[in-house]
């Protein structure tokens, strides 16, 4: 996260909080704060460019100290935005590789979005066998069993969430969020998150996690300057959690 990116569009609040129990939905609670602006920060807003999008800070609504239920697994995604071929193609092309690895009997990461069409690879760094196949069958693929060896890839063309498993040892997970635009980011260690190029207007930004049901909320997104949101979420309760 660019500092300095952030701090100029303060001046730009939308706050928001979002909350989730269960599996019930308590309506979310959006509260929005538009700030005055700051004179020195526009003067600094001259000299960085600005971005149009979407950053912000997610939270969680209470602590925990379950592994998997942490912020790195938060996705934030613009919804309802499918686009054209050429675009999607151009979008495609300046994706990095995405890979998932499996290290100490863990899919790494658990939660893994990409664009449709897009590859992954999975990669056993571990020297037993693995296997990789979708818990729900769909896409069909199976990727065997396979030590200590070649990477092995599959695409996904379809908007989904998979749920990935290992045949071999039931408790490896992972989550694969098959996106129909790029307009998608996995919120940092700290919770922030940056999702460049938005289009302008009003946008559907939608937090999932797999420890709760997603929540979508209505941003604005300025034509040459980027919102910023804050949003906090809540998760399922987990065994021996109060
Ligand atoms: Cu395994």
């Amino acid at each position: 996260m660019n500092r300095r990116i952030l701090k100029t569009f303060t001046a730009n609040t939308l706050a928001v909080t979002a909350l989730v129990a269960g599996t019930t939905l308590i309506s979310p609670a959006l509260t929005y704060a538009q700030e005055a602006p700051d004179a020195a920060q526009g003067e600094e807003a001259t000299q960085d460019p600005p971005i149009r999008g979407i950053t912000g800070t997610v939270t969680f609504a209470r602590e925990t100290r379950l592994k998997k239920v942490e912020l790195v697994n938060v996705i934030v995604s613009v919804e309802g935005l499918r686009l054209e071929e050429d675009a999607l193609a151009e979008a495609l092309e300046s994706r990095e590789p995405s890979v998932i690895d499996q290290e100490d009997m863990t899919f790494v990461p658990h939660v893994l979005p990409i664009l449709i069409g897009e590859a992954v690879e999975f990669n056993n760094g571990d020297p037993i066998y693995h296997n990789v196949y979708p818990a729900t069958g769909e896409p069909p693929f199976n990727l065997g069993m396979y030590p200590n060896a070649e990477p092995q890839a599959t695409t996904f063309e379809e908007p989904a969430i998979v749920e990935i498993k290992c045949a071999v040892h039931s408790e490896m997970q992972a989550f694969i969020v098959v996106k129909e635009n790029p307009y998608f980011a996995s919120v940092q260690e700290d919770g922030t998150f940056t999702i460049e190029g938005v289009p302008a207007g009003v946008q559907q930004l939608q937090l999932w996690h797999p420890e709760t049901e997603p929540v979508t909320i209505e941003v604005t997104v300025p034509e040459d300057e980027a919102v910023e949101i804050e949003a906090e979420i809540m998760y399922r309760l987990g065994e021996g959690e109060e």
